[in-house]
């Protein structure tokens, strides 16, 4: 497995003008006509006229340069494609090949899900179709031809607009689909099967008609009313935000069930992760419903960023990623909570792109090198990428960025390009110099920010002195990193809380060292830094608890009250924890129960924020604010300060639960997503114990029994199942029997039992795994099963270490299936060297375990290989 450098980019040495292809499906195999039209490139430098077409895993039956055979001495196939010596400037090449899409378990090129044929291409897929230039920056005109059997295949799609249709002899028919914009082949995209579709249209804004289609198989054909709405919202959207209007007449949508990641952009026809499109109020959460709008929009917004304006190489993935993550933010934020989407946004940032920023995987927003690009469709591509996009914004204001982005587009629509072209579209449209700030493309890790205040009472001066550094990550020393461009957003507040500074609001950190001075001010101020998270960075803890506390009660941002909520709960259980490790008996800090019950007793917040506020930071996280990493204590210590607060204000607890549990009808507003996520977070610290109140149990109980949606019925589920009580049992039962036959619900399920922190969840999770409701072929019960037991911090880091032992053996058994899906799962081994050194031993010879297998693949490999290093 060879490591490939963004400096060894070259240009490609030919180019393709058009392709078209011709798929002979039938239940056996699948064969693949390929004519494709090449030219040299001009600017290629290369002149032996040599051709490599990728290829991987073909049956090639047949090769032909303009209608001449070529015989096989006339080619060279490797082992990852072909070699055609001394082609002429232009020519044809028609090729055929045979695949097997029912033998394709790695689900990507050409494969089968519940007996339908669909593709996935991105990133280096098409060459498991037919060889090919399998490069984003060779961009061509598609046609494609599709046969198959009228009864197993009465439904054939591919990208672009149907041109023509037919029948054939034997029961078979044919269509001819066209698609007018060039693209790259990892936006290629075939569908044959047996579905059926919801239909409906959207005038764009110069009044043309685009149809809308959602094909699902039929048993889902009443659950995709969500998706339609959401991708009508998407469209108007970016219309309204952007100026970017759809650009063919048709727009489509396919669900599987079987798929690696959550969707794909395919042009003109996505094919979706089948949890990203299904919804109904019974079997989806509104968590669900907000995933849906945020990915169908994601995909939307890729035809403009993405497909009409595409990457160079992968090296630039974030280039469409990261601006597309943002768009989908803002999405969002616009039809739902602002506030709330911040902060689920900013939790996923410190939970999984921080840790990633931390460890082995650290990587650059654009990398400088890989050995499968399918392991950079990471958070730190993805929403690093987007925080990057979001501090331009910010730098420049919505009315440049604006302008940014139309010039991004008048320059480059229909090209291939690079996040350099991306930052000076940016940079030439507002006048605002962002060379500095491209370091945020070349450096990785997450800089750490120093405070320290001064206050002059005499003077009336506050002085505040902020320093960056950057740690080491792979392949970059702390020493030779460059100070970040760090946009500080901020607020200084009084003691009655209202800000000081109105107007001046955002400081620009650009060196190591920087002092800001603020005179005249009447009383020493609480500093509310970095409001709204306006930059991905860390700061270093600073403020005292009575600071944190007051900016909970008071900060005029929503994002920072949160925050300090957040920040004051991590520093309680922290303390909590090391009051635990040296045998001493914890007691909860007054200041923080009174917090606490005032967020409880608030009755002029947004219901929703202040759920937010309750929930304590995950021990994935906190387990990264440790020096050494203790599962056991950090677990102990998070449940007691649960329990504690359950104790001291259950009253509270229960009377809100009470106020909210009557909601009369399922809506999706955030006032109603608000109550319920009030509701439901006191609902978690009332069976905070082990043994809870039999009332609350009860209660909880009725809640299930009542429930009308499956928000409120998973919420039980969730906080009973670390309950040691019989009735966590019936329910789990209960659920089985009403949702067998619903896989996505039956993923929530798994999920439920693979999260619990209880003792015996390894052995269930074993059991489950021969359970008719797991199947190791679908990525989601992978996920749902496999990977939320990996992240199952306690239960995963048991020091039996037999945790380990099982996610290696998975690890193993699936690398020769799916090899992206084993590698996904090794992350919870990454961080293994901030353990003790007894799981440190244990981690480390699983990883062995899994490096030392014979034939593992690329994925796989490269994930341990860089643990292990
Ligand atoms: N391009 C892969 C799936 C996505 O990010 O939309
Ligand atoms: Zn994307």
């Amino acid at each position: 497995h060879s490591t490939i450098y963004r400096k060894d980019y070259q240009v490609p040495d030919f180019l393709i003008n058009e392709l078209h292809l011709d798929f002979i499906l039938s239940d056996k195999d699948c064969v693949v006509h390929a004519k494709t039209v090449f030219q040299k490139n001009p600017d290629s430098q290369v002149t032996s006229g040599d051709l490599f077409l990728h290829g991987q895993g073909l049956e090639l039956l047949n090769i032909a340069v303009d209608g001449v055979e070529l015989s096989s001495d006339n080619y060279q196939l490797t082992n990852d494609g072909v070699i055609l010596p001394g082609m002429s400037d232009t020519f044809i090449l028609d090729l055929s090949t045979r695949i097997y899409p029912d033998k394709n378990t790695e689900l990507e090129g050409l494969y089968r899900s519940s007996g339908n044929f669909c593709t996935q291409c991105e990133a280096e897929g098409f060459r498991k179709i037919t060889y090919y230039l399998d490069r984003p920056d060779v961009m061509a005109r598609f046609t494609t031809r599709i046969e198959a059997s009228k009864t197993s295949c009465p439904v054939l799609l591919s990208n672009g607009n149907l041109v023509e249709e037919g029948d054939l002899e034997e029961g078979r028919h044919f269509v001819i689909w066209e698609d007018p914009f060039p693209k790259p082949s990892y936006l290629f995209a075939l569908v044959a099967g047996d579905l059926v579709s919801l239909n409906d249209s959207f005038e764009t804004m110069s009044g043309r008609e685009i149809d809308l289609k959602i094909f699902v198989e039929k048993r889902n054909r009443n659950k995709c009313g969500h998706a339609m709405t959401s991708l009508k919202k998407s469209m108007q959207w970016d219309e309204e935000k952007f100026g970017l209007e759809y650009d063919l007449d048709m727009y489509m949508i396919v669900a599987v069930d079987d798929f690696n990641m959550g969707a794909m952009e395919n042009k003109g026809l996505n094919v979706f992760n089948s949890k990203y499109v299904l919804a109904s109020k019974e079997t989806a959460t509104d968590q669900d419903y907000l995933g849906i709008e945020g990915v169908i929009g994601h995909e939307y917004f890729h035809n403009w960023t993405g497909n009409r304006v595409t990457c160079r190489d992968w090296f630039q993935l974030s280039l469409k990623e990261g601006l597309t993550v943002f768009r989908d933010q803002e999405f969002s934020s616009d039809m739902n909570s602002r506030a709330i989407q911040r902060i689920e946004d900013v939790r996923v940032l410190r939970n999984f792109q921080f840790r990633e920023d931390a460890g082995p995987m650290a990587h650059p927003v654009r990398p400088d090198s890989f050995v499968e690009i399918n392991n950079f469709y990471t958070v730190t591509i993805y929403n690093k990428g987007a925080e990057v996009i979001r501090m331009m914004h910010t730098l420049l204001g919505a009315e440049n960025f604006r302008k940014g982005m139309d010039l991004y587009f008048k320059r480059h629509d229909g090209q291939a390009v690079t996040c350099d072209d991306f930052v000076s579209a940016i940079a030439d449209a507002s006048g605002v110099d962002l060379e500095q700030f491209k370091l945020w493309h070349s450096q990785s890790g997450t800089p750490e920010l120093q405070i320290e205040e001064h206050w002059n009472s005499n003077s009336g001066e506050y002085r505040l002195e902020i320093a960056q550094t950057c740690p080491s990550t792979p392949g970059q020393l702390q020493e030779n990193k460059k100070a970040f461009h760090i946009p500080l957003c901020f607020g200084l507040l009084d003691s009655a809380g209202k800000d000081m500074n109105p107007g001046k609001d955002v400081l620009h950190f650009r060196s190591e060292r920087e002092s800001y001075s603020f005179e005249n001010l009447p009383e020493k101020p609480v500093l509310s830094l970095l409001r709204g998270f306006s930059a991905p960075v860390k700061i270093m803890p600073w403020q005292d608890r009575e600071q944190l506390a007051f900016l909970m009660a008071n900060d005029s941002d929503p994002f920072n009250r949160w925050d300090a909520a957040f920040r004051l709960s991590e520093a309680v259980i922290l303390e909590i924890t090391k009051s635990l490790q040296n045998g001493e008996s914890p007691t909860l800090d007054p200041l923080f129960v009174a917090a606490v019950k005032r967020i409880l007793t608030d009755q002029r917040s947004d219901k929703s924020l202040l759920g937010m506020a309750l929930i304590l930071p995950e021990e994935n996280y906190l387990a990264q604010q440790m020096t050494v990493i203790d599962p056991d204590n950090l677990h102990e210590g998070r449940k007691f300060v649960r329990q504690e607060l359950c104790r001291v204000l259950h009253g509270e607890f229960r009377q809100i639960w009470e106020e909210n549990c009557d909601q009369g009808e399922y809506k999706l507003t955030p006032e109603s997503m608000g109550k319920r996520r009030l509701k439901n977070v006191c609902l978690s610290y009332l069976l905070a114990g082990n043994a809870p109140d039999q009332t609350d149990v009860e209660l909880a109980l009725r809640q299930y029994y009542d429930g009308q949606n499956m928000t409120d019925i998973i919420a039980v589920l969730a906080a009973i199942s670390n309950c040691e009580i019989p009735e966590r049992l019936e329910l789990l039962e209960h659920f089985y029997e009403k949702w067998k036959d619903d896989v996505l619900v039956m993923d929530k399920w798994l999920t439920l039992q693979a999260t619990s922190s209880l003792p015996g969840t390894l052995a269930s999770v074993q059991e489950l795994m021969k359970h008719p409701a797991f199947s190791i072929t679908n990525p989601n019960k992978v996920r749902s099963l496999i990977g939320a037991f990996g992240s199952n911090h306690v239960c995963f880091h048991r020091d039996n270490g037999e945790g380990y032992c099982f996610l290696a053996e998975q690890i193993l058994a699936l690398d020769s299936r799916n090899p992206q899906i084993a590698s996904r799962l090794t992350t919870p081994f990454s961080t293994w060297k901030r353990y003790d050194g007894a799981r440190q031993v244990l981690m480390k010879k699983q990883l062995q375990r899994i490096a030392d297998k014979k034939g593992l693949s690329g994925d796989v490999s490269e994930m341990v290989r860089r643990s292990l290093h």
